[in-house]
């Protein structure tokens, strides 16, 4: 893709943030383009992402452009700050388009610095990756956990292009929730996928040499403990990042945004 067109694209689609909620006309074309080159990246790259602090990372937008480009204003335009989104950049909202445009064109620019794992929204983006190990400890996904991982290869090892199916690993990643109620695994009320308590997380944190697993997928503060940094015996586990106003904190920092500026273990 030639990088004057993706330019264009990206300032005509930054051209709006002094007014918010204005369309952005891109051609059939050029969505197609975007589409096509940012596939081939997330196929060329690993289904677990290997990625490094210091990274933001950014939870649900659904469609809420101003509130993508409000993240963008508050972290910095890619390639100033490293990017991890954690999926559903689409439905919901009514700019869903410029969205995922302005996402997939970054995808393209900065390939090395700016990350999109898959949601539960992005049934026709069957190619993005759905995980991400920051540092080797922070385990980052949309949904949660699953009964099934039992080794983190089995991320590395999912087929793509791939639909969700409706049970197992990949479900589960992009569709189960924490629980402050269960122990172990309970019933999930979206009538998909699993709930799991705050022993499992520990259990899978102990058991993959973890300090922190990071997820979206949920506005509340439905975790066990938010935070982005740990230390031994800290018993925080589960941060939750959602990137919509509409239901995330009313207040002048997006909610849904997480810098982490390194681990210690
Ligand atoms: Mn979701």
């Amino acid at each position: 893709m030639e990088q004057s067109v993706l330019d264009d694209i990206i300032n005509r689609l930054l051209e709006v943030r002094v007014r918010p909620g204005k369309q952005v006309q891109l051609s059939e074309s050029e969505i197609r383009q975007l589409c096509v080159v940012s596939r081939e990246i997330f196929l060329q790259q690993p289904n677990l992402l290997d990625l490094e602090a210091p990274i933001k990372i950014c939870g649900d937008i659904h469609g809420q452009y101003s509130d993508l480009l409000r993240l963008f204003e508050y972290g910095g335009l890619p390639p100033k700050a490293n990017y991890l989104f954690l999926g559903d950049y689409v439905d919901r909202g009514k700019q869903s388009l410029e969205t995922i445009c302005l996402l997939l064109a970054y995808k393209i620019k900065n390939p090395e610095n700016f990350f999109l794992l898959r949601g539960n929204h992005e049934y026709c983006f069957n190619c993005l990756p759905v995980a991400a190990l920051i540092d080797e400890k922070i385990l980052c996904m949309h949904g949660g956990l699953s009964p099934d991982l039992q080794n983190l290869d089995q991320i590395r090892n999912l087929q793509r292009p791939t639909d969700v199916p409706d049970t197992g690993l990949l479900c589960d990643l992009l569709w189960s929730d924490p629980s402050k109620e269960v122990k172990g695994w309970g019933m999930n009320d979206r009538g998909v996928s699993y709930t799991f308590g705050a022993d499992k997380v520990q259990e899978y944190l102990q058991k993959h040499d973890l300090d922190l697993i990071c997820r979206a997928h949920q506005p509340s503060d439905n975790v066990f403990r938010s935070t982005t940094t740990t230390k031994p015996g800290n018993p925080s586990t589960a941060a939750n990042v959602f990137g919509s106003t509409t239901t995330a904190k009313p207040g002048n920092t997006p909610a849904g945004v997480k810098s982490i500026l390194g681990t210690k273990v």
